[in-house]
């Protein structure tokens, strides 16, 4: 009876054909050296649970088979990158599961229940690689235009709430939520506040705290080089939301990459008094970074309307500013002036 092992032997098949269109996705759409790595893994894990003293291949019969030529009309298409991703994970898990099934048949004997149970752990890990998969490839774009950093200390001319007013209504498309000395409890609150006056016009972004973005309803996190690594605060933070690292070096910005990163902050770029950085980076990094091009980008420190244009030439597509607006005196206006800087930029694109 050669029956069980012929379907094994067809199903191991798709299973690492599936796992080979999920593996490009990773590798070469979404550029995710970590989930490449995992799907990568997961192949060679099931590989080596399929061993040659089984003789699986010998009971091939693709000639004879009744299905090869049977498709339907879903099997023709695919509407993009999303439905080849939910085709492959659903073809993925029903193949390992039909192996798990037929390698428990009492007529193959203990040798195939190695191959059952690493059918079983494969397709576990196999929901887990394509959730992240799916979930990534429908992330929202972070290539924020203008983000701005709001500080409460650094409006001075306005109410802190007057200035947020302003910058999303004249095109800031994120705001971070940058309190260093507030505890956790105001924080929390303050943060829900600017969630609820910002009201989805502009992404939520909490300055070092993963815990309190996740509590207020933000949209991400983001961290500096000795706050929390990006891979620890996804595991506080879920999938879903955002995470940006400030990087001053390409090595930096590759590192947060490979930590799953979402965006970087590319600085400084300018003397700037909101942040003690003897060190600038400057629009040299910047250039180097765009060339790179690895994730989508913020470039902040001391950016103002007066040197925002040297910034956009060397290729800079969105900036992060505190100081310029928080402290104007018509925070509507240099909004507005940073935003029509940076027009330009995305328009040549
Ligand atoms: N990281 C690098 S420079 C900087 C931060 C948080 C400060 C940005 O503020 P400003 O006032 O726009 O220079
Ligand atoms: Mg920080």
């Amino acid at each position: 009876m050669t029956t069980p092992q012929r379907i094994i032997d067809a199903n191991a098949n798709r299973v690492r054909e599936a796992m080979r269109v999920l593996e490009e996705a990773a590798r070469f759409v979404l550029e995710d050296e970590s989930l490449s790595l995992q799907l990568k893994q997961m192949r060679h894990d099931f590989t080596a649970a399929l061993p040659d003293t089984l003789g699986l291949v010998a009971h091939r019969d693709t000639p004879g088979d009744v299905g090869t030529t049977l498709t339907t009309d879903a099997e023709q298409s695919r509407s993009g990158l999303t439905e080849v991703i939910a085709a492959a994970s659903g073809r993925l898990s029903e193949a390992l599961r039909a192996i798990e099934e037929y390698s428990k048949l009492d007529e193959l004997g203990p040798a195939y229940q190695p191959l059952a149970q690493a059918a079983e752990q494969v397709r576990y890990q196999s929901y887990d690689v394509t959730q992240k998969l799916t979930l990534a490839l429908n992330k929202p774009s972070t290539q924020w235009r203008l983000c701005l950093l709001l500080t409460q200390s650094l409006c001075t001319h306005h109410d802190w709430r007057r200035v947020l007013q302003h910058a999303v209504k004249s095109g800031a498309d994120c705001i971070q939520v940058r309190e260093k000395d507030m505890d956790a409890g105001p924080l929390l609150e303050h943060t829900r506040e600017i969630v609820a006056l910002v009201g989805g016009r502009a992404a939520v972004i909490v300055n070092d705290r993963p815990d309190l973005a996740v509590l207020a309803g933000a949209d991400g996190v983001h961290l500096g080089q000795t706050d929390l690594n990006p891979a620890d605060a996804r595991k506080i933070v879920g999938p879903r939301m955002l995470i940006g690292v400030s990087t001053s070096s390409l090595d930096q910005a590759e590192q947060a990459k490979a930590d799953g990163a979402d965006y970087c902050g590319v600085g400084p770029m300018f003397p700037t008094t909101t942040k003690h950085k003897p060190d600038l980076a400057g629009p040299t990094y910047l250039r180097g970074f765009v060339q790179w091009d690895g994730l989508p980008h913020l470039v902040i420190g001391g950016v103002t309307p007066t040197n925002i244009r040297e910034l956009v030439e060397a290729g800079g597509r969105g900036v992060a500013v505190s100081s310029a607006i928080c402290s104007a005196e018509d925070p509507a206006a240099v909004t507005a002036s940073l935003c029509e800087a940076l027009q330009a930029t995305t328009a040549n694109k």
